[in-house]
């Protein structure tokens, strides 16, 4: 079942999400809404409390191009272990943020652990898209938007925005 995305601002994506602290068939069906979610956007990641939900969940599929398999990936209390000296530019987005995008300098790469959807302990290496991706999703959980990386001057101006799209769209 796909679930409404909450768009910024909004006090919910700017909490600290609690860990998850057992596993459960209602926890594997929010994770399953929320790829179900994610791909109908469509998007490559989904943090839980983008759907109102403020537990420590991402979903993400960075496979790109038709032809090619997707990868669907749900991890519970993903941590960032390690992260590589060189980093790299993306020009990022955000399925809170409609339609506004902005270069977001982070580690290339990163080495991330995480819990799966069997509850198997899981441990990898990221890098390129998905490397941007799983710490843009990670970020949600504590809170933080890609946009709080840009200048002041900038992150005003997109949060003034949204402001008027969610009027506009709360008028019609
Ligand atoms: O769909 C998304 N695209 C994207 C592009 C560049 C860097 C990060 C992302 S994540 C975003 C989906 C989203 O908002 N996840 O939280
Ligand atoms: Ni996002």
């Amino acid at each position: 079942m796909k679930r409404p995305i909450i768009l910024h601002p909004d006090a919910r994506l700017k909490k600290v999400c609690d860990p998850v602290p057992d596993l459960s068939d209602e926890l594997r069906a929010l994770a399953d809404d929320m790829l179900e979610t994610m791909y109908d956007a469509p998007g490559i990641g989904l943090a839980a409390p983008q759907v109102g939900v403020m537990s420590r969940l991402v979903v993400l599929d960075c496979v790109k191009g038709e032809g090619e398999a997707p990868r669907p990936l749900v991890m519970f209390n993903p941590v960032v272990l390690d992260t590589s000296a060189e980093r790299s530019v993306y020009e990022e987005g955000c399925l809170s943020i409609p339609d506004q995008y902005a270069d977001v300098e982070r580690p290339a790469e990163v080495r991330v652990g995480w819990i799966d959807r069997d509850g198997t302990p899981q441990e990898e290496d990221f890098s390129g898209l998905w490397a941007t991706c799983v710490q843009h999703e990670i970020d949600h959980l504590d809170g933080k938007l890609f946009i709080d990386y840009l200048k002041p001057l900038k992150r005003q101006l997109i949060t003034r925005k949204m402001v008027k799209l969610k009027r506009e769209r709360a008028r019609v």
